[in-house]
């Protein structure tokens, strides 16, 4: 019975760590010098001068890297090498955020291994974070017969058009005060990684939005969910929903936009507008935000008709 007792509370810790502790994980890690890599480097002490984005894979609450080291390995993942040389450390004391990308530059000297030289195939610097719920995620390798990109864990997505299908923004647009049905494509690009969208949502703001309608949540299903094929670029197509020029905030909207929410590393490229305007690109012509201006408009249009009528007339 107790260990029933102690295997039920070590999974109950397991589980409280894994999601109470933010996941930092490496992104692009670029060699600045020496300017080409080379198989025979490892021979050699060489100074590597280095950057390495850090990112937040998971979790709301910031996160304090320690340290960096380089290691030289026979696979492009660390946790997966069957030998490794010494490693370099590079001290940190930096901050991780969610949404934000950190970018740590570095230069260390990393020791030559002679005898182990032939068999390394990499270049890899693996982050030290305190509280890290996953160690996985922590590595970034690059190739030393003169590769040039390397392996990646951040994910970035950015949205960069908004196309309206409908209602088209050629002509009319959307009407005040009614929910309307709205379908639209958003072109994206994929940054780094692959990405698992969970929604996307329509919504009227102003240019800083600062002020926003009620959302219109969508989603075509045709989203890239990229585990093992890497898209770069796309389109989610014909995503529908509905939103609406409400009376509160109508004379401050400006545009339309679209927010795809999805675990990423830059949340800022996670929105696209498009303003109101007649044309391709844009979000239609603005209605007026004035039921009685509509009244009115409408009667003055008519009472001026019925003048130029009864001047017609009396010519
Ligand atoms: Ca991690």
């Amino acid at each position: 019975m107790s260990s029933l007792i102690y295997q039920y509370l070590w999974a109950v810790t397991t589980f409280s760590l894994i999601h109470c502790h933010p996941d930092v994980g490496t992104g692009w890690f670029t060699v600045l010098s020496p300017a080409n890599l080379t198989k025979d480097m490892c021979e050699n002490q060489t100074d590597i001068v280095f950057e390495l984005e850090l990112c937040m894979i998971s979790g709301d609450d910031e996160a304090q890297v320690t340290k960096v080291t380089l290691y030289y390995t026979d696979h492009e993942n660390f946790e997966q090498k069957t030998i490794s040389s010494s490693g370099a450390e590079v001290r940190l004391n930096d901050t991780v955020v969610p949404g934000e990308k950190t970018l740590i530059r570095g230069e260390t000297p990393l020791e030559g291994d002679l005898a182990n030289c032939g068999s390394y195939t990499h270049l890899c610097a693996v982050v030290t974070a305190v509280d890290d719920a996953r160690f996985e995620d922590d590595d970034s390798c690059i190739r030393i017969d003169g590769g040039t990109e390397s392996t990646a864990n951040c994910r970035d997505i950015a949205l960069e058009k908004l196309i309206l299908k409908r209602p088209n923004p050629e002509r009319s647009g959307f009407e005040y005060g009614r929910a309307t049905k709205a379908v639209f494509d958003v072109q994206f690009s994929i940054i780094e990684g692959s990405v698992k969208p969970s929604r996307i949502e329509l919504f009227f703001s102003d240019v800083n939005r600062n002020i926003e309608s009620t959302r219109g949540k969508g989603y075509d299903g045709n989203a890239p969910d990229g585990k093992t094929t890497l898209v770069s670029s796309g389109s989610f197509s014909d995503i529908t929903t509905s939103v609406t020029l409400d009376a509160d905030k109508c004379e401050q909207y400006t545009r339309l936009c679209a927010e795809i929410e999805v675990e990423d590393s830059v949340h800022a490229n996670n929105v696209v507008c498009a303003i109101f305007g007649a044309g391709p690109d844009k979000a239609g012509v603005k209605p007026s935000c004035s039921a009685a201006k509509v009244l009115t408009m409408s009667a003055m249009t008519i009472l001026s008709a019925l003048f130029i009528g009864f001047d017609f007339c009396r010519e």
